[in-house]
């Protein structure tokens, strides 16, 4: 990990027209780069700047953490470049722990580009991406979980995807990885004592002891990686497939539940010939939503390719809603389409209700054990208050919701809980078995390294850059 003193400046704000434009510069430069391209408005300074001192430098009429009015202008040339506000934040209670200077220019992008190019002439590296956040964790304002949580906030899709990365923002997985650190920590010091001082008057590690302890342990990581299910889906999105034969009403109930009209919806079978997507969100969850093409028997050779795709979508898809038409008996292509759903989530809708229901529920038990049913008038609106229970209860497993809105929601947390709960595993048969102390230490230790790795403590500079090179540009 190289950790270069210099300092960086970056555009924070995203690229494109708008209001205003942020430039940030962080390091042991910024404030004096801030005096040489900014100049402030000093005539109407008032205290900061008392009485005729218009000798001084500017940096003496910026105060500390109070937004200054003035223009950027290039030193050499005079050329004023935008009329800005100017703000200097002095170490350590900033974003990075640095000296940082923001300027609000307005939202354009040559002002930005110019204000940027003139900051970077005068002392300042571009920053990388991630590079700011990078350096609040390298100074130890943040841990690692914490500063990969500004990632997951910034691209955030929905409140509770939002709620989940404030959580782990605020500490709240550093405090439980450090709490089972600390458990954990506290065993292999039992452990070493023993080994080291058998004949010291101390207590005895005894093999009950021994296994109680890890598997305490254990039970505490296996909480953490229950969420990490729901916390895949809440980061990316949970992938639902309507299919179904023709003109049971799937295109309705995707138009129902984006509560647009997206899809074509007529009386005439085979409406849709190709595979519609959209995204909503139900009730905080990111969904990725697919209207396929009826899958029946045909010869029109555009249907067929849009059957195969459906079929194509029936395999990728998290969670499938198989469409029926109840106002009719199962027909051969509904049980077709069952058994191709054997074994997969999926919500049976039998749909049109309000036409008379003529399909016996009890059937579709028999062949799709796994399957919640509903019934539903999707045309009227009837049921999908139902359907979206199902669909929030199938997210969250039938946890506790909002309780606890820490949720393990990025891969390489993921990983290394579950590597270090089979180390706990290793060391609990190790145990078991009555091998010796210094074995068991070795799987403890193991785990114990590992869980670090979540906070940054313990944890190699390739894994750092990898982690950070993830972040936009100015964060
Ligand atoms: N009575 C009644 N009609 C419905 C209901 N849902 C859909 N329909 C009607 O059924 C017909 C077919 O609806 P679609 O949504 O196009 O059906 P689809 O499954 O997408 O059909 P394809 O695209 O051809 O596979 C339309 O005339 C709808 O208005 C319902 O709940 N009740
Ligand atoms: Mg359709």
């Amino acid at each position: 990990m190289i950790f270069k003193e210099d300092t960086i400046a970056a555009t924070a704000t995203a690229p494109g027209e708008g209001g205003i434009g942020i430039i940030r510069i962080s390091g042991p430069e910024a404030f004096s780069i801030l005096e040489k391209v900014f100049i402030p408005m000093r005539k109407k300074m008032s205290t900061a700047c008392a009485a005729d001192k218009s000798d001084l430098p500017a940096a003496e009429c910026i105060e500390n953490r109070r937004m200054t009015y003035g223009h950027i202008v290039d030193p050499q040339s005079s050329k004023v470049i935008d009329e800005v506000m100017a703000v200097r934040m002095q170490a350590p209670h900033t974003y990075t722990a640095e000296n940082v200077a923001e300027i609000q220019c307005h939202g354009s992008m040559v002002s930005l580009r110019n204000t940027l190019a003139l900051v970077l002439r005068n002392g300042a590296r571009l920053a990388e991406p991630g590079e700011f956040t990078k350096r609040a964790f390298l100074n130890g304002r943040l841990d690692l979980s914490q500063a990969e949580a500004v990632i997951d906030l910034i691209k955030a899709k929905t409140d509770t995807g939002f709620d989940s990365a404030m959580a782990q923002l605020s500490g709240d997985l550093s405090l439980k990885i450090r709490e089972i650190r600390s458990v954990l920590l506290t065993l292999l010091g039992d452990i070493t004592v023993n080994i080291e001082y058998p004949d010291e008057d101390i207590e005895e590690m005894t093999y009950d002891k021994l296994t109680k302890s890890l598997s305490q342990i254990g039970d505490m990581i296996d909480i953490l990686l229950s969420t990490a299910q729901t916390g895949k889906i809440i980061k990316e999105g949970l992938r639902v497939s309507i299919i179904g034969k023709p003109n049971v009403g799937k295109s309705s109930l995707m138009n129902a539940l984006l509560r647009e009209n997206r899809a074509i919806v007529t009386e005439i079978p085979g409406t849709t010939r190709d595979i519609i997507e959209e995204t909503l969100n139900v009730r905080g969850i990111p969904i990725c939503l697919t209207d396929t093409a009826g899958i029946r028997d045909t010869e029109d050779k555009i249907e067929r390719i849009g059957i195969e795709k459906s079929r194509e979508s029936l395999s990728a898809a998290d969670l499938i809603i198989l469409v029926l038409d109840g106002s009719t008996p199962l027909s051969m292509e509904d049980y077709e389409i069952t058994e191709a759903v054997q074994g997969k989530p999926v919500i049976v809708l039998i749909n049109k209700e309000d036409l008379g229901v003529r399909i016996d529920s009890t059937k579709i038990r028999g062949m799709l054990p796994q399957a919640q049913i509903v019934t539903t008038a999707v045309a009227q609106g009837e049921g999908l208050k139902e359907l979206e229970d199902i669909i929030e209860d199938f997210v969250y497993g039938g946890t506790v919701k909002h309780a606890n809105s820490l949720l393990i929601t990025n891969v390489r947390h993921r990983d290394l809980l579950e590597k270090s709960k089979s180390s706990i595993d290793d060391a609990l048969s190790a145990a078991h078995m009555g091998e010796p102390l210094d074995i068991v230490e070795i799987d403890a230790k193991e785990a114990y390294e590992l869980l670090g790795q979540i906070i940054g403590e313990s944890v190699a500079g390739d894994i750092i850059d990898n982690v950070f090179s993830r972040f936009c540009l100015g964060k």
